[in-house]
């Protein structure tokens, strides 16, 4: 052959091949959509090209740069970060290569980047949590203190779950955040920053951890602090893998809003069709819901991930 790679959409027989950047594997979550990913894509005869980026922005853009020279016929990503992906997005789009964003959402003011966003809407999830909040303490005047342990700093869950959740509780003059800090996603920082949040408050009555990852560490260093997570300190948190559904039949967790990791099949249709060039939705919402401590025995058998 000429030794140049073939264009986008010019392979034999129809074959698709995707370029998809993971964050990285910082939580069972994670984790969960990288084995989701993975089988739809065998499933669905994709070729897949998959990076792990150890969570840094630098690298997802390498991975993504290296699809454009490969030629892949659609890239994928979800981004670890929402800002400073324009450049690189604009090179895909000048090489023809569609771009599908998977889970985390990026704010640009170009939305011809981007095919579509198929994901949760994290602001929701935030919102279900103070919802939580607000019913659990419905009969208590207060004070009200709560920790919070965010996500990756300048990611779109972190900044999403912090705002919904703000914007139910600001309602109500009982509850205040007394300390906010990121976790960066993984159960060790949440152990950490927890424990930081336990030698410099005594009166913390609730944590809401921004996922179940952190909620976990977290839940150690309640231990170790000698407090009953899910009793002398209120448990809210986001993501519904197998461990938190277990430690609510434990009584350490009290809610766990759920996020649905297993994007995989709905990415392949995607894929089929953006690679096609039929148009597809600009975006496409996963169903997820809500799972209070009661419900989590009867739910742990059928969970998926
Ligand atoms: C949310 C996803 C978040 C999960 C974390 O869709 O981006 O990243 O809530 C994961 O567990 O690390």
């Amino acid at each position: 052959d000429s030794g140049t790679a073939p264009g986008p959409g010019a392979k034999p027989d129809g074959e698709i091949v995707l370029g998809f950047a993971q964050v990285g594997a910082e939580s069972g979550w994670r984790t969960a959509n990288t084995k989701s990913v993975q089988e739809a894509a065998k499933k669905a005869g994709i070729t897949l090209k998959f990076s792990d980026a150890q969570q840094k922005q630098e690298n997802q853009i390498k991975a993504i740069r290296t699809f454009i020279q490969q030629r892949v016929d659609v890239i994928a990503f979800s981004p670890v970060v929402e800002s400073g992906w324009d450049t690189v997005l604009k090179e895909a789009k000048d090489a023809g290569i569609p771009v599908i964003l998977t889970d985390r959402a990026v704010d640009t003011q170009d939305t011809s980047l981007y095919k579509t966003f198929l994901g949760s809407d994290f602001v929701k999830e935030g919102r279900s949590a103070g919802e939580w909040l607000t019913a659990e303490y419905a009969d208590d005047k207060g004070p009200v203190n709560i920790v919070e342990l965010q996500g990756t700093t300048g990611s779109a869950p972190a900044n999403d779950r912090k705002a919904g959740f703000a914007e139910v509780i600001k309602g109500d003059g009982k509850f205040e955040v007394i300390a906010s800090q990121t976790g960066d996603f993984t159960r060790a920082k949440g152990k950490e920053v927890m424990q930081a949040f336990l030698k410099s408050h005594k009166d913390i009555d609730v944590l809401y951890a921004h996922n179940d990852d952190m909620a976990l560490g977290a839940i150690q260093a309640i231990e170790e602090a000698g407090k009953q997570p899910g009793k002398d300190i209120k448990v809210i948190s986001v993501d519904g893998i197998k461990d938190a559904f277990v430690a609510m039949t434990q009584g350490k967790i009290n809610v766990v809003v759920e996020c649905n990791p297993l994007l995989g099949d709905q990415l392949m249709d995607l894929t089929e069709k953006v690679a096609a060039g039929e148009d597809v939705p600009a975006r496409v919402e996963t169903e997820e819901g809500v799972f209070p401590q009661a419900e989590a025995e009867a739910a742990l058998p059928g969970r998926r991930y």
